[in-house]
């Protein structure tokens, strides 16, 4: 199978196993949480589905309200059932990279405040320690003022050009200790379940 076809066996595969009536649902943002939500608007008009979606991102926004779905935010739903989101990469202990898309900060705060949090990907996403497929670094977000002295912190402490070479989780809750830095894209301990979509057309889920 090609990339896209496994993001979309992936993402029927989360909604079908997730989405139910009554639920507030965070909407993630990138590639591949779009098949997500043509399959749940699928699914909201063939059964009539009461469903509130809350977006993590400007994107994601855009794709609720061109589908027709219910716009809704945290002011009025802090609480949500399920997120469902992708990621750039995925560990065996479901550490995710995220961030490619440029709005982790937004995406971590909704995941933060669904009951469940699920993410989708492709078989590429799937990799036995972060840093093995995704080369481009884990995404760490800071205020503009903040870029050099933060860009300069992470180099100092993990080699590099703020390239992170070791430990992630340390990378995650150490950065987040330099002063500017507003989020980083690593999700530790927060994914519930990813479904992979493989390229033989099956659905890998890791819990
Ligand atoms: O930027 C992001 O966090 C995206 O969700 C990213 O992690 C996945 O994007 P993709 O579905 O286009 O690969």
């Amino acid at each position: 199978l090609m990339a896209e076809e496994a993001k979309k066996l992936a993402a029927y595969a989360a909604v079908d196993n997730h989405i139910q009536n009554n639920q507030v649902v965070g909407v993630g943002s990138g590639s591949t949480i779009v098949y997500a939500v043509d399959r749940l608007t699928e699914r909201v008009r063939q059964e009539k589905l009461n469903i509130v979606c809350v977006p993590t991102s400007f994107q994601a926004r855009q794709l609720i309200l061109q589908h027709g779905l219910t716009l809704s935010d945290l002011d009025r739903h802090p609480e949500l059932d399920v997120a469902i989101d992708g990621a750039d990469e995925v560990d065996t202990a479901l550490t995710l990279i995220k961030g490619g898309g440029g709005c982790l900060t937004q995406e971590k705060i909704v995941a933060g405040c669904a009951k469940h949090f699920i993410v989708i990907a492709d078989y590429r996403k799937d990799s036995k320690a972060l840093g093995q497929q995704w080369k481009k670094g884990v995404p760490v977000e800071v205020i503009p003022m903040a870029y050099v002295p933060v860009s300069r912190a992470i180099a100092r402490r993990f080699g590099g050009e703020a390239v992170l070479r070791m430990a992630v989780t340390q990378m995650n809750c150490l950065s987040l200790f330099f002063k500017g830095v507003v989020e980083t894209g690593l999700f530790v301990g927060m994914a519930e379940r990813v479904y992979f979509g493989m390229e033989d057309g099956s659905v890998k889920t890791r819990d």
